[in-house]
């Protein structure tokens, strides 16, 4: 494999655009030969974590689960893409410490109201009707990291594209040799 394997962890809240730059940055890496494997959190809870919820332990259970896998992949020398809320800091770090040197945490940095805007699948307005309760970014915390490899925000009140999200995540991983 021309390649070694690794750890992209996106979180950010619902709506923030996770899912979609995972898909952009696995296709940006695939034209570059590299393989790459998307876990995302919303995708997962339909197998693998479809017994768990949204409590604060079953988020925990889920990224601990997620956080395993994922680790398998980057073993196997994939860059592996992690897309979930993950919503607590201390999960996020109990993924990083499983492989700490090659853990790439990138925060999704969107504001709220961004992301309740596009409620694609109406779920802040539940979340705001009380008809979901513990909705992150609502009734439910989203701590920032604290000490992120990557951010990404809103420049000029201007959101970057897709594809300039994943260009910022490859510029990295080059840059310190991930790829
Ligand atoms: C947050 C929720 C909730 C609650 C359902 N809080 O944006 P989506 O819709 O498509 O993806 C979200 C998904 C969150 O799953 P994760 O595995 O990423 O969450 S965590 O990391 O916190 O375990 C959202 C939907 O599930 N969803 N109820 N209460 N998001």
């Amino acid at each position: 494999l021309n390649q070694q394997g690794c750890i992209v962890w996106i979180t950010g809240l619902s709506g923030s655009g996770k899912s979609t730059l995972a898909c952009s940055l696995g296709r940006q890496l695939h034209s570059q030969g590299k393989l790459s494997y998307v876990l995302d959190g919303d995708n997962l809870r339909h197998g693998l974590n479809k017994n768990l919820g949204f409590t604060p332990e079953d988020r925990t259970e889920n990224i601990r689960r997620v956080g395993e896998v994922a680790k398998l992949f980057a073993d196997a020398g994939l860059i592996c893409i992690a897309s979930l809320i993950s919503p607590y800091r201390k999960d996020r770090d109990a993924c990083r410490a499983l492989l700490p040197e090659k853990f790439i945490e990138v925060f999704l940095n969107m504001p709220l109201e961004l992301c309740e805007g596009r409620d694609p699948k109406g779920l802040y307005k539940l979340a705001r009707a009380g008809k979901i309760k513990g909705f992150t970014g609502i009734d439910d915390p989203y701590e920032p990291p604290l000490n992120c490899e990557i951010e990404i925000k809103q420049k000029d009140g201007n959101c970057p594209t897709p594809n300039e999200m994943a260009g910022q995540v490859v510029s990295y991983l080059e840059d310190k040799g991930y790829l």
